[in-house]
């Protein structure tokens, strides 16, 4: 196992070609003749992975050995996309992966193809996770990651007349080459039963938990490659196994289907990822899941990660873990539990080595979204740790009065436990409170944390809060993504922008470059036939080419307002169809949609029947001479991003200023050569000072604009009234024009919009419609358009995942790089 020089291609050609036929002899039982594509894919996975294990060991090895810090990074998702192009690259293995298996009669890409992504994830908040570790690997961070292996991930989205249909995403069923599952390292993870107090042998009182039924959690470790650097960290992801003791009990007592029912019980736990972006629902599933993982992995790191005899006084030189949101913060009054009950620490000492070793980040501003756990189920399911919450409560609120005497209120508000509507922990308060930093994803963000969720905390604790703006890695989502542009990037600046993405702004001179902005445009051109080949086999769509592409990708949530595009649509349908506008004043454009709602959110699932009822109607309407298509395909997914970001002209962010925490899609569109349309929210702040207002389609209200109107009452109906372009929209949705003469199909959308429209989608209806507006006046300009382009790539290197590293890194973990 000796390791090749880093930054060297392992094998010849000949080599890899030896190895990989190895590979489908030995694993896969094939010969090459006899072998499928999945066989194939299996082998070259596992050839790669051959050559990353060396690596892996030693950094293992190395890591160990230097006893530094380690990021523990808890997180319940994460969307990793798949792996073995990610593998390929980091490794340098491309080209001679390609050639051999040319030699083999076989076609890289295809074999590639045959990988399904491990979807653990939601949405931006596991993408992100996914982006972070990677970064960490290529930085030469010593970190795990710590989650869940859901056996089934988010679910496949399919479209039956419109509607959305969820079935399961199976990604398990063809083989996971990528994990390496450890049976013999499972530890016990308990549940339920009571705790009681006892005297020890030193004669102090103590408490214990004696719990009423356990679990196994089996790890699976999967490799994090850096980027040509010979690092390879690792995922740790826990699976729900059934203990022997458990189900031997019911066994041996005869009821051998009661036996496997346990089994079914226990497997439960890592059986699904919750869909629910909607709302955190109180569900007993979703607690087990995530005192399950945390569990395991503070378990996991004391037992294993750690040197045997290590004083626990001192975790906080070894360990920080960063809680990604609320969904792992158990794990606060699980230390504390280990440290007293298991360790025999006093509850201060406990508490000073606890508070050391977390950090939290917030990801939504949403009061819905904020995890409360009822104290009836934590009481019930972890009676230990509701005691132990009670307690930090207790002593926190003492400080609390004491710091502002006779403010009683202030107490009550800042209490970790809510009295209504039932009694139930904030956990983002407790995360708050045990938290080193807590910080925010984006500037404005991490501003209206402070200011408005948790204002009582910051003014207790001004240095405790912090922003650190996300990131997403280059490599994938550049380098992986829009190969043709990364080939125009290395020719004009060198290929240290990979790890380097500040470097980016060496472009800015050839944005006025004839010959450079010729071929940027052919790469787009490009990008969008690949796009066009993709969509056309994988969902039998149609993109119409030379149009502008119009991109809004990401979770559909009302806040988003995928509800305010759709009317953008439908109002330039309705005025061609009313003459107010001529077809050759038309753009031509078409509008991308991907988007999956929460299986329970009903307007979400509303609005995606909208949209592809609109679309139907739109895209068989030959009076608009094919200048306006709306393409839907379904399940949206990191490989589909992967493909539809790089083709893209125009970025979606149309959020209501104040409620989207950062977005992350809007940081790779604008990396790949998009213009963003957007309002003044999240990362979109700090993406428009960057690339310049010439170069950024802003529009709407802005965050304080957004206060005001609430406070002074908002009533959407008088935007009906008074817009005659809104109102005709509105209303041709509402004349059945889309329902095949249905008028009632989608009441709950227009009159949710025209009564409520909680996040003021008709407010903001003119101003987006002007901004389309500029967006057609430049696009009609290819010359600007395009500088505004290579702009937003050599401006935006700031949102590499990197550099939110290095500011975790510097304000909140306070540790380095390894070398
Ligand atoms: C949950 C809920 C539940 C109640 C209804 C509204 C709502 C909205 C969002 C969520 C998810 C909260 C956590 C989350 O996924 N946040 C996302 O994190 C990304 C990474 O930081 C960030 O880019 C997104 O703006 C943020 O929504």
């Amino acid at each position: 196992l000796a390791t090749a020089p880093v930054g060297t291609p392992p094998f010849s050609v000949d080599g890899f070609v030896r190895e990989f036929l190895h590979e489908l002899n030995t694993n896969q039982g094939v010969t090459l003749s006899r072998s499928s594509v999945n066989d194939q894919y299996l082998a070259l996975a596992s050839t790669v992975k051959n050559y990353l294990m060396a690596r892996w060991l030693e950094t293992n090895r190395k890591t160990r050995e230097a006893k530094v810090k380690t990021i523990g990074y808890l997180s319940a998702e994460y969307l990793l996309g798949r792996q073995l192009g990610n593998a390929l690259l980091a490794t340098d293995l491309n080209d001679i992966a390609r050639q051999g298996l040319e030699l083999c009669g076989l076609d890289l890409p295809t074999l590639r193809a045959q990988e399904v992504e491990p979807g653990l994830g939601n949405g931006g908040l596991g993408r992100l996770a996914a982006c972070f570790i990677d970064s960490m690997a290529t930085m030469d961070v010593p970190s795990i990651g710590y989650g869940i292996r859901y056996e089934y991930g988010i679910f496949r989205q399919t479209f039956v007349d419109g509607r959305q249909v969820e079935q399961p995403d199976t990604w398990l069923a063809l083989g996971s080459p990528w994990e390496f599952p450890h049976p013999e390292a499972a530890v016990r993870v308990d549940f339920g039963g009571h705790t009681e107090t006892y005297v020890d042998d030193d004669g102090r009182e103590r408490c214990r938990w004696i719990p009423a039924w356990n679990v196994l959690g089996v790890p699976y470790n999967y490799m994090v490659p850096g980027y040509l650097n010979g690092r390879v960290n690792t995922l740790r992801l826990w699976s729900a196994q059934a203990t022997k003791a458990f189900d031997l009990q019911i066994f041996n007592a005869g009821d051998y289907a009661q036996a496997v029912r346990a089994q079914t019980f226990a497997e439960n736990i890592s059986k699904v990822l919750y869909p629910e972006d909607s709302t955190p629902q109180g569900k007993e599933l979703r607690l087990q899941q995530q005192y399950f993982f945390v569990a395991c992995s503070l378990r996991d790191f004391l037992d294993n990660e750690l040197e045997e005899g290590f004083d626990l006084h001192h975790l906080s030189e070894r360990i920080i873990f960063q809680l990604n949101d609320t969904h792992p913060v158990i794990a606060v009054p699980e230390l504390m539990r280990i440290l007293m009950d298991e360790k025999g620490f006093e509850w201060e000492e406990a508490w000073e080595v606890t508070k050391s070793c977390f950090a939290y980040t917030c990801h939504t501003l949403l009061p819905e979204a904020l995890e409360v756990w009822s104290t009836e189920l934590l009481g019930r399911l972890l009676p230990r740790h509701l005691e132990i919450i009670f307690g930090i409560n207790e002593r926190f609120l003492k400080e609390v009065r004491a710091a502002f005497p006779g403010d009683e209120m202030r107490a009550r508000r800042m209490s970790m436990i809510a009295e209504y509507p039932e009694q139930g922990v904030r956990m983002a308060y407790l995360a708050t409170v045990a938290g080193t930093k807590v910080n925010g994803v984006a500037e404005l963000h991490s501003q209206l944390l402070r200011d408005k969720v948790l204002p009582d905390f910051s003014q207790l604790w001004p240095d405790k809060f912090t922003n650190v703006t996300n990131g997403v890695t280059p490599r994938r989502f550049v380098r992986m993504a829009n190969p043709k542009l990364s080939e125009l990037i290395t020719d004009a600046i060198g290929s240290n922008w990979v790890t380097d993405l500040e470097r980016l702004k060496e472009l800015e001179p050839y944005a006025d470059d004839p010959e450079f902005q010729a071929r940027f445009s052919e790469i787009k051109a490009w990008n969008k036939k690949r796009l066009t080949d993709l969509l056309r086999q994988r969902d039998g769509i149609d993109l119409p080419s030379g149009h502008l592409l119009d991109v809004m990708v990401k979770r559909l949530h009302e806040y988003k307002r995928q509800s305010l595009k759709l009317l953008h649509i439908v109002s330039l349908y309705e005025r061609v169809l009313s003459g107010t506008l001529a077809v050759e004043d038309l753009t031509p454009r078409t509008v991308v949609f991907g988007a999956k709602a929460a299986p329970g959110y009903r307007m979400a699932k509303d609005t995606i029947h909208l949209i592809n009822k609109v679309a139907k109607v739109i895209n068989a309407d030959e009076r608009l001479e094919g200048r306006l298509k709306v393409a839907f395909p379904a399940n949206y997914n990191v490989t589909l991003a992967e493909k539809l970001i790089p083709a893209a002209d125009l970025s979606e962010q149309i959020s209501l200023a104040g409620m989207e925490a950062s977005g992350t899609g809007n940081m790779k569109f604008a990396l790949n050569g998009a213009l963003t349309i957007g309002t003044d929210d999240g990362a979109n702040v700090e993406i428009r000072r960057l690339v310049g207002d010439k170069h950024f389609f802003l529009f709407g209200m802005s965050e304080p604009e957004v206060a005001e109107l609430g406070a002074k009452g908002y009533t959407p109906g008088s935007y009906y009234e008074s817009n005659p372009q809104l109102k005709a929209a509105l209303d041709l949705i509402l004349s059945g024009e889309f329902s095949e003469g249905d008028r009632h199909m989608f009441d709950s959308v227009v009159y949710n919009l025209l009564h409520q429209d909680r996040f003021m989608a008709l407010a903001d209806f003119q101003s987006y419609i002007d901004a389309q507006a500029r967006v057609e006046a430049k696009y009609a300009d290819e010359a600007a358009w395009t500088r505004s382009a290579i702009l937003n790539v050599a401006r935006t290197g700031y949102f590499s995942s990197d550099r939110s590293m290095r500011d975790y890194l510097q304000r909140i973990w306070h540790t380095t790089p390894m070398i």
